[in-house]
């Protein structure tokens, strides 16, 4: 007997891993919908074609009259919101939402939500890290990892949660326990008008938050907050009231709160100095959360760093090689060529390039001139980042990863550092950016 029969009908768009996650909450709780994707054959089309063979898949082109069957689209964060076909739904009544949306609704322990141009997988992974020591069941992921609704569990007793500006576009109310963005610099430029719609999307997190976490050396980060609103911060500096900070005492400097030493800043094992203000970020989140500090600092100096993450794979004639695939913009970029740069007796050959995402590269023409020996350019987007280095150092076009490493060998001397940090995202040239990593290491590794 129903009248409205679009009234509960959902159609997932995109086929990718957030998309199957979808599948698979929609299907468990036995809400009807159907799937579209724009590719020809998406990534998860074998896995939905196999258990769960009856639901409806459309692949290729959207088809505005099907996508308006549904009540509710859950759109893929790899597919903008812009796309004619969704905008021409959402004029005809359709809601446009996603997964985190769907998680929110009915995840039932708190949320840490953090968000952030750079850094954001590091500092999800640390409160994770800081929760488990703290003995917490706790559930790890979103844009990192497992996807959202994957996680969700009565047995969850805190929700750690990595989420990007595509995944907050869709999403309405988040209803954070603590919130935070950890930076804003310039970002998917191929998807945004400008820093001020990325900003926009990113400070979506904070709707509905109880408790917020900002960057007091990025006003960026700060939101526009209610009376009352509980709100921590970190950075750098001396921390004052509610903050978390840098101290020093008899020369030597302390991961601090307020006026109490926590920890010596050589106890990390992640160097450099936007890592100690990553531990900070990770302390006042958990702190937010009521994580106890002997818990939180023992997390902190375990933790060795993400893969792909100005990771080191090898020493090879004096010369340390750096996996920095994760790189996939201008501020990572920069953190690792300048990290790495002050950390090194010699200097740093980099190797740079892929899908720009129509990024202005100019901020690294001084940090490349002050730490790289030579520079050395791959990808689509090259052209564009040798405009933007002009004469700084010595550049090399290369056709492959592989010659690129060639190339990194004879121009590195002992004492330098061979860096990959593209500043790019990988799809020109790889499947991701932990492929182009991958093919890296190895490449490096099998230098004779
Ligand atoms: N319907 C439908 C579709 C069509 C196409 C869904 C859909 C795609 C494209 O697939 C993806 C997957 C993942 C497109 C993306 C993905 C991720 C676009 C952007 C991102 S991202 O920005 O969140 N991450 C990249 C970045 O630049 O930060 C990572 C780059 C890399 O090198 O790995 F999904």
């Amino acid at each position: 007997m129903s009248l409205i029969a679009s009234d509960h009908f959902r159609i997932v768009v995109g086929l990718g891993k957030s998309g199957m996650s979808l599948v698979r909450f929609l299907a468990n709780r036995g809400v009807s919908f159907a799937v579209a994707d724009t590719r020809e054959s998406p990534p998860e089309l074998a896995t939905l074609r196999r258990d769960y063979p009856q639901v409806d898949v459309r692949c290729g082109e959207l088809d505005v009259e099907f996508l308006c069957r549904a009540d509710e689209l859950y759109v893929s964060p790899g597919l903008a919101l812009a796309t004619p076909a969704l905008q021409a739904a959402a004029a005809r009544g359709v809601k446009l939402s996603g997964d985190i949306e769907l998680f929110a609704r009915n995840a039932k322990a708190p949320i840490v939500a953090i968000s952030g141009s750079n850094a954001k997988s590091t500092v999800t992974t640390l409160v994770g890290e800081m929760a488990a020591a703290a003995g917490k069941r706790v559930a790890v992921g979103g844009n990192l990892g497992t996807p959202a609704l994957d996680l969700l569990s009565d047995e969850v007793e805190l929700y750690v949660m990595e989420l990007s500006s595509f995944q907050l576009e869709t999403t309405d109310h988040l209803g954070a326990e603590v919130a935070t963005v950890l930076n804003v610099s310039e970002d998917h430029m191929d998807r945004y008008s400008g820093l001020p719609a990325y900003h926009l999307a990113k400070h979506r997190i904070f709707r509905g938050a109880r408790q917020v976490v900002f960057n007091r050396q990025d006003a960026l980060t700060r939101p526009l907050l209610g009376e009352g609103m509980p709100c921590w911060s970190f950075g750098l500096g001396v921390p004052d009231f509610k903050g978390f900070g840098l101290r020093e005492e008899n020369g030597e400097k302390y991961l601090a709160f307020e006026f109490q030493n926590l920890m010596p800043v050589r106890e990390l094992k992640i160097r450099g100095a936007h890592n100690q203000a990553n531990a900070l970020a990770a302390l006042a989140l958990g702190h937010a959360v009521g994580l106890p500090f002997d818990a939180m600092l023992s997390a902190l100096r375990t933790f060795a760093g993400l893969e792909h993450r100005c990771q080191w794979v090898r020493d090879l004639d004096g010369v340390a090689w750096y996996n920095d695939s994760k790189a996939t913009n201008v501020g990572a970029a920069l953190a690792a060529i300048e990290g790495l740069g002050a950390d090194i007796e010699g200097k740093l050959v980099l190797i740079a390039g892929g899908d720009g995402k129509g990024a202005d590269f100019k901020d690294l023409r001084d940090p490349v001139a002050a730490n790289c020996r030579a520079v050395v350019l791959m990808g689509r987007d090259r052209e564009l980042i040798a405009q933007a280095l002009g004469d700084a150092v010595p550049l090399v076009r290369v056709g492959s990863l592989d010659e690129a490493v060639q190339q990194c060998r004879a121009l590195a001397h002992p004492g330098d550092a061979v860096l990959l940090s593209p500043a790019c995202a990988s799809f020109d040239m790889f499947k991701n950016y932990e492929e182009r990593g991958q093919l890296f290491a190895r490449a490096a590794e099998d230098l004779a």
